[in-house]
């Protein structure tokens, strides 16, 4: 995790706001003009607007009024005020979930299904590997749909993935219907006892209607369990739009977060975590199977203000 310029943003806060109220009372005029230039520097990070104007103001809520003694302790202060404050919006809509346990006690006659959808090019098929080497480390074997059969190459490039990580894949031609390689799949994984069912779809752009509706029919089909949106850090305030847009058409359960490593900014995470009611549960944060990290609160927190004090 980068996240070098949203760091800088709130190192510059913590340090100006630092200067300004060492021995003093923390009026509201003093800190104004500073909680201003954050929120221009929060967005300039990626994040967005009122999520940028809802940490102001509660940061806002939470220095003024405060009487602080020493130059080190407004400081530490002021930090710990952020903390709560990035902890507050990030905490919001997270549950975890444990897919693990759920895929462990379930019956092989109903496979935990997950669906995987996104734009083009965010890191589906990727994540969709990386998701079932963590299977595999815990002993349960997926199935892997590809139903993206839609791009030319997308089906070579899961089977190559299914044929490393040793599980079984099921696939289908090109333009033959997503929906039914799904369904296949979902079949397969009941008659052999899988737990875990896979599924990869094409790259949409969310403004798209009709490849919008065709998601809509895949989910119909496969009633997925878990109905993940991937989004790529990288994008910036469109991941707000993607969501809505997601969730308007098919719900989301839940979504990972892909590309954090490459990630300089570091403001889509807050952006994603507060703006859509639902959780960011994995990062991907890096091109290995190994690279997807559980997403925790309280640690993102911390990584962010690394090196604040
Ligand atoms: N650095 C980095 N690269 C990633 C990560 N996840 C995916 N990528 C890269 O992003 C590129 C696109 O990944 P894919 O998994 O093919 O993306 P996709 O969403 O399936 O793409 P389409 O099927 O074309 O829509 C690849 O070069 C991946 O290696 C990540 O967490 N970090
Ligand atoms: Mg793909």
């Amino acid at each position: 995790m980068v996240f070098n310029r949203i760091k800088k943003a709130f190192k510059k806060f913590v340090d100006t706001v630092s200067e300004t109220v060492a021995t003093k009372e923390v009026k509201e005029e003093d800190i104004e003009p500073i909680i201003d230039e954050l929120i221009i520097s929060l967005v300039e990070s990626d994040v967005a607007l009122e999520v940028a104007e809802e940490i102001a103001n509660k940061l806002k809520k939470r220095l003024v009024g405060t009487r602080v003694p020493r130059l080190k302790d407004v400081r530490e202060y002021v930090i710990s005020a952020l903390a709560e404050t990035i902890k507050e919006i990030v905490s919001r809509n997270y549950k975890p979930i444990d897919l693990i346990v759920e895929a462990k006690t379930r019956q092989p006659s109903n496979p935990l299904r997950i669906l995987f959808f996104g734009v083009n090019g965010v890191g589906k098929t990727t994540t969709i590997a990386k998701f079932a080497y963590m299977f595999k480390k815990n002993s349960i074997t997926p199935v892997i749909a590809a139903a993206d059969t839609y791009r030319a190459g997308a089906q070579e490039q899961l089977r190559m993935h299914a044929e490393k990580l040793n599980v079984p894949f099921i696939g289908g031609r090109y333009g033959a219907d997503p929906a039914s390689v799904v369904y296949d799949a979902i079949e397969y994984a009941r008659a052999r006892g899988y737990r875990v069912v896979l599924a990869d779809t094409a790259g949409r752009m969310h403004t798209d209607r009709d490849l919008m509706e065709e998601l809509r029919k895949i989910t119909k089909v496969a009633k997925p369990d878990y109905k993940v949106l991937v989004v790529d850090a990288l994008t910036g305030n469109d991941a707000v739009d993607q969501a809505r847009f997601f969730e308007e058409a098919v719900g989301i359960d839940f979504v990972v977060l892909t590309k954090v490593d490459a990630d300089v900014k570091g403001g889509t995470a807050l952006t994603i975590a507060a703006t859509i009611d639902k959780p960011i549960l994995y990062l991907g944060v890096g091109q290995r199977y190994e690279d997807l990290e559980p997403f925790d609160p309280e640690r993102y927190v911390k990584k962010l203000l690394e090196g604040i004090s």
